[in-house]
């Protein structure tokens, strides 16, 4: 059996900004819906934050380390776009497959348009779009532009009403791309894949009326970890805070930063119920498997911080994840799942769903969410990760390396260039109290750093595979003791 395969991919939406994840005031109906129908999974975590490394490792399978593509393409004089070109991506697996291959919207890659590389037949990227506003006599570009007034540095930062009207704004018109792709497709015998790439909720924060004042910034409540003072902190997280120009804000600012996010979240809700109403008015919803989830979140003042990057809290790494199966394949339809699981899994998940010999193909340090989807019992289930690791290796031309991984109970985070970081997520899940220096908690970062060093092996992350000194050299080295 191949399904149609539907996935939604939005930039930067942060796993508690959904109804169906507990948000109290923001509203996600379209979204509720579909994970009242699939699973939802509640520790979804991104490869890496940042888009370009993100998305290369939706397409691939791969952590960051393997596939190349270590920034945002462009950065560092593009020196990494090149690496992640040299992988095969799902769609070419799925077009090889038999597949009709759909993509619209933000892709923040390399060869964007490029059929001969990424195997997507019926490509319409965000140039087209600009070109279609042309053609109706607005001009437009990506940016600061997007908000009127631009409100830069003074109490909020780049929020506002966009420049564009809901019907002409961009994420309208990928989810128009993506209904036009289904009429489509869906005269052809073969099955299809589409991916809907959003460029919201990223900030700017720029949203078309009325979604721009439906929450009363009044309603945002303070998060716990404001009042963070960067005791006990890498300095490149003080560093971030002063770049984005983000020191001085109240929380009172960011109460209309993160009520302008909602706003976008609940305009690109409506967005996805319309690509969703189009796939059932075709009779294709209950045979399709659709997936949604963002490349990584934002941390939207939690810290005081802004943006993504440079550090590995649970705003920016934690992402939502929802996964509909066919209704035949779906005994367990509302359900949620609490394993870790990776925005490298969704590629595996993808050939296992188009039904390709995918443990045959090139490996990918993913592994497909089936057995997790429906419970099964395979032998590997058993063997399901019991922790996640994350990386992060630079942002616009800053090389930063770090590594994470996290369990039930504990983050540990590998900063070479800095202190290490150690948190307690049940008793402080808001990651203020930095325990890797204290005595009292050595045993916690021995086991932790052990922990580690295996997973990085495991992943075949050169940052300990290269040297057994330098791995050393950072107390990652486990005595033969604690192996
Ligand atoms: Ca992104």
């Amino acid at each position: 059996m191949s399904y149609p395969i539907l996935y939604f991919l939005t930039d930067q939406w942060r796993y508690d900004c959904l109804g169906c994840n507990g948000a109290s005031v923001l509203k996600t109906p379209n979204l509720d819906s579909l994970a009242a129908d699939g699973v939802r999974f509640e520790r979804a975590y991104t490869t890496n934050a940042l888009c370009s490394p993100a998305r290369a490792s939706i397409l691939t399978g791969l952590y960051p380390h393997h596939h190349g593509q270590l920034a945002n393409t462009g950065n560092f004089n593009a020196v990494f776009d090149r690496q992640v070109l040299d992988h095969k991506g799902y769609f070419q697996y799925l077009k090889e497959a038999g597949y009709h291959t759909g993509y619209c919207g933000k892709f923040h890659l390399g060869e964007e348009g490029h059929y001969s590389q990424w195997y997507i037949e019926d490509w319409r990227t965000e140039g087209d779009f600009l070109k279609a506003l042309n053609q109706k006599g607005i001009t437009y570009d990506f940016g600061i532009h997007e908000v009127q007034p631009l409100e830069w540095g003074k109490e909020a930062v780049f929020c506002g009403r966009s420049v564009l009207s809901e019907r002409d704004h961009h994420d309208a018109w990928t989810a128009d791309q993506a209904i036009e792709m289904i009429e489509r497709f869906s005269e052809e015998e073969e099955p299809f894949v589409i991916c809907a790439g959003f460029h919201g909720p990223h900030f700017p924060y720029a949203v078309p009326a009325p979604y721009d004042t439906m929450y009363d910034p009044e309603l945002v409540e303070r998060w716990e970890n404001f009042d963070e003072m960067f005791d006990q902190k890498p300095l490149v997280q003080q560093k971030e805070l002063m770049r984005w120009n983000t020191a001085h804000l109240s929380f009172k600012g960011w109460q209309r930063v993160v009520a302008a996010y909602w706003g976008y979240c609940s305009f690109i809700d409506a967005q996805i119920g319309r690509v969703i109403e189009a796939l059932k008015e075709k009779e294709l919803y209950e045979e399709a498997m659709i997936v949604f989830s963002s490349d990584h979140g934002d941390m939207l003042g939690g810290h005081r911080l802004f943006n993504k990057g440079f550090n590995m809290y649970e705003e920016d790494n934690h992402i939502p994840l929802i996964v509909k199966l066919p209704a035949d394949a779906a005994e367990t339809a509302g359900r949620s799942c609490s394993h870790f699981v990776s925005l490298a899994d969704l590629a595996p998940t993808f050939l296992e769903a188009a039904n390709t010999a995918f443990e045959e193909k090139m490996p990918m340090d993913g592994k497909s969410l089936f057995p997790l989807l429906r419970q099964e019992e395979r032998d590997w289930k058993k063997a399901w990760r019991d922790e996640i690791l994350v990386e992060f290796n630079g942002y616009e031309s800053t090389l930063v390396t770090s590594r994470m991984i996290r369990d039930e109970t504990w983050k540990y985070v590998y900063n070479p260039f800095s202190i290490d970081e150690l948190y307690d997520m049940e008793s402080d899940p808001g990651e203020l109290r930095n325990l890797a220096a204290l005595p009292a908690f050595a045993h916690v970062m021995r086991r932790m750093r052990a922990r580690m060093y295996h997973c990085l092996k495991e992943a075949g992350d050169s940052i300990v595979e290269l040297s057994l000194w330098q791995s050393n050299s950072y107390g990652l080295i486990v005595s033969p003791r604690e192996q």
